[in-house]
């Protein structure tokens, strides 16, 4: 029986028949493997669109890519997985567009509080020029920016008290992505922001190192947060895309056949990921009230007064995110809500 599992027949899966002529459907032979890792946990639709990903590659490589899924930060965090990518030492991961800004400074304009008004807005500017350019400047550091995802619009939770005005902000230590835009623009709410990775978020919060944090619904109802955190706001404060990173070392050395599979699975694993994350965006904030979490509406007037509190660190930032990009997101902004 060894004999006949070292000859190949159904198991064997290198691609190669026995006089070495290549057989595989989309490869050069050699089985693939990708590690995709995300710092969210199993239950989050991203985990579901990482799953929807391999399912696609899986099947339409027949075998010849294969896709490893990492959840709850198993790999590292959204810098440090990053950097795993430029070495090629990972071959995928989804962070937010907001850490990404470490890499190419232009994804920041994503982190302009109050940039998009619906997801709708976001989906059309998503897909418009500015946007996929900016995946495109991915390469010039050895990343493929293969896709947006949603994370979603980001809403405040902390355990002092209930958020309703600029004044409710002032003195909370909020625990804030790593991002410069987001930090500045928290310290202007009067807030004390810490920048810190998710993996370290949830201990934080139990801890009492911080008292907030701000993150879509599904998040804050899926990684527990109502367990060690009382009020909720509705601040929406920032949609905060997600791009799916390949490894550029790994991608070119792909068959262009493969390469146009990730693309398109990529893309076609989003479209599922968006809808059930709009799903769960919907759903869970009655299930924050219903685990005891106490909800405050921020009204029109409030949001207004936070949108005109962050101007002008908006101003101060558009030279590093490129005036260019900015002037763009707003035009395309504008465009997409006129349709
Ligand atoms: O898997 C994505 C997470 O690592 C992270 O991007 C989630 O929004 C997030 C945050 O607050 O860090």
């Amino acid at each position: 029986a060894l004999l006949l599992v070292a000859c190949g027949g159904e198991e064997d899966n290198t691609g190669e028949s026995q006089n070495g002529e290549n057989v595989s459907a989309s490869g050069d032979g050699e089985v693939k493997t990708i590690r995709a890792g995300i710092g969210l946990n199993q239950d989050h639709p991203q985990y579901k669109g990482l799953l929807k990903f391999k399912e696609i590659v899986e099947e339409e490589t027949d075998g010849d890519i294969v896709v490893e899924t990492y959840h709850s930060g198993q790999l590292g965090d959204d810098r440090s997985m990053t950097e795993a990518l430029q070495l090629g030492s990972q071959e995928v991961t989804v962070p937010s567009t907001a850490p990404l800004a470490n890499f190419v400074p232009e994804f920041s304009v994503f982190d302009i509080p109050f940039l998009f008004p619906s997801e709708e807005v976001a989906d059309e500017v998503l897909a418009g020029e500015v946007a996929q350019d900016l995946l495109k400047k991915l390469e010039e550091k050895d990343l493929v920016g293969l896709a947006y995802w949603e994370n979603g619009f980001r809403d405040l939770t902390n355990s002092e008290r209930p958020v309703e005005t600029i004044e409710d902000f002032e003195g909370l230590d909020i625990r804030t992505m790593e991002n410069d835009l987001h930090l500045e623009a928290f310290k202007t709410l009067g807030a004390n922001p810490t920048p810190m990775a998710f993996t370290e978020l949830f201990t934080a919060l139990q801890q009492g190192t911080v008292d907030g944090q701000e993150n879509p619904y599904a998040t804050i109802y899926l990684e527990n947060f109502y367990e060690v955190q009382d009020y909720v706001s509705d601040t929406h404060h920032v949609y905060s895309p997600f791009v799916f990173l390949m490894s550029k070392q790994f991608y070119d050395g792909l068959t262009e056949e493969q390469q146009q599979i990730v693309r398109d699975a990529a893309i076609e694993a989003g479209e599922h990921q968006i809808k059930l994350n709009r799903e769960a965006n919907a759903e869970y904030l009655q299930s924050l009230i219903d685990e005891g979490m106490q909800y405050s509406e921020i009204s029109d007037e409030e949001r207004q007064k936070m949108v005109d509190a962050v101007q002008p660190v908006i101003e101060d930032f558009k030279d590093d995110i490129g005036p260019d990009v900015v002037d763009g997101i707003y035009e395309a902004v504008e465009q997409a809500q006129s349709e």
